[in-house]
């Protein structure tokens, strides 16, 4: 029940890949108009991916667990 690591620091341009698996379905959610693309289905097994083309910091929750949080900062 939490994003590992839930913190991450990435280029510009790279992608990060959420890996889902657990017993209860999850899913990632941007936090704020800058993190909009940040949208994944609910998966409980399976991969997301999302390329980051703008530096900045980006916040992110579950939204079926809204204390699942995590931060990827694009440098
Ligand atoms: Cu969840």
């Amino acid at each position: 029940m939490k994003f590992s690591p839930a913190t991450l620091t990435v280029k510009t341009g790279d992608t990060v890949t959420w890996k889902f698996a657990d017993r209860v379905p999850h899913a990632v959610q941007g936090i704020g108009d800058a993190a909009m693309g940040i949208n994944s289905p609910i998966f409980t097994k399976g991969e997301w991916s999302y390329t980051f083309p703008v530096a900045g910091t980006y916040r992110y929750l579950c939204p079926l667990h809204p204390d699942m949080r995590g931060t990827v900062t694009v440098q």
